[in-house]
């Protein structure tokens, strides 16, 4: 369980990106991702500018999204009014794509197609069940993304979380051997796997390993949902298992007053980290 802060793993991290997103945890005092799964691109744009002070990471699932003929946005204006957001307010995106493919495939899936993921998303996922290769097709389109000559390196620096286990009933993550097999590649690609998605702390400290995990399935009004989703509190995430980001995303985006449903889980979990590094 890491007892560093925020602001000094901000100084080591051996990411760019894990650097950058730790800074901007610390400076904003929330380790809260806003998972927004909602279908409309412009109330994605409209909860996202309300909750922005709220939250580092905003997570989202862009193939959900609905873009008709008529839609007022194009995909590439919705990513790019997205990432003005995310400039002005000092959040980072994730596309919590979950590539599964050879490595081939997922380079096309990552840089191409109708989506550009790695323009815009400053992190994605991964599972590891495919192999090494997967890693390492999607570092490919990372490292030969160009800096615009006004941009920081920050602007371009891409990062990937492996799937290591999941909030879902009946997953299959169960399996140590599975889950070792995960960290070891992780261990082998450490300039561009900056974590995992866990639901709890991963790897060994004492090695010098800082990996940044970030743990789906939290609510504090629910237990679960009718299709299988398990929630936990973001005390049970953050203080007792050693996780760094709570995501939420129906715990907010659900309820009445967003903006003040959103800063009680940013409250509870940056208190439950401050009383995981007192402890
Ligand atoms: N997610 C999980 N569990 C996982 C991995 N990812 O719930 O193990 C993602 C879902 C969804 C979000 O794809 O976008 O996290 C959870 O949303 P919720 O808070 O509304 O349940």
């Amino acid at each position: 369980m890491s007892a560093q802060s925020y602001a000094s793993r901000a100084e080591t991290h051996p990411t760019v990106i894990g650097r950058h997103l730790l800074s901007i945890i610390s400076s904003k005092r929330t380790n809260l991702c806003l998972s927004i799964d909602v279908t409309s691109p412009t109330k994605v744009l409209d909860i996202v500018g309300t909750l922005a002070p709220k939250i580092c990471l905003v997570k989202t699932h862009i193939d959900i999204l609905t873009f008709p003929p008529d839609s007022p946005l194009s995909i590439p204006e919705f990513t790019s009014a997205l990432s003005s957001l995310a400039k002005e307010h000092n959040f980072l995106i994730f596309e919590d794509r979950k590539f599964a493919d050879i490595g081939n495939t997922v380079s096309h899936q990552y840089g191409g197609g109708i989506y550009r993921i790695a323009d815009w998303a400053h992190i994605t996922n991964a599972h590891s069940l495919p192999g090494e290769g997967i890693i390492q097709g999607l570092q490919k389109v990372a490292d030969a993304l160009p800096l615009s000559p006004q941009g920081q390196p920050e602007d371009t620096a891409r990062g990937l979380l492996l799937l290591e286990e999941m909030s879902s009933a009946g997953n299959l993550f169960n399996s140590s051997g599975y889950r070792s097999s995960t960290l070891e590649m992780a261990r082998r690609n450490k300039n561009f796997v900056m974590g995992f998605i866990a639901m709890g702390k991963v790897g060994d400290e004492k090695e010098g390993e800082d990996w940044i995990v970030m743990t789906p399935g939290v609510n504090i009004a629910s237990t679960g949902d009718a299709l299988g989703q398990q929630y936990k509190t973001p005390e049970y995430v953050i203080r007792e298992r050693g996780s760094d980001v709570i995501i939420v995303g129906r715990g907010i985006y659900g309820s009445e007053d967003m903006l003040g449903t959103a800063e009680e889980y940013r409250r509870r979990g940056w208190e439950a980290y401050e009383n995981r590094i007192k402890a």
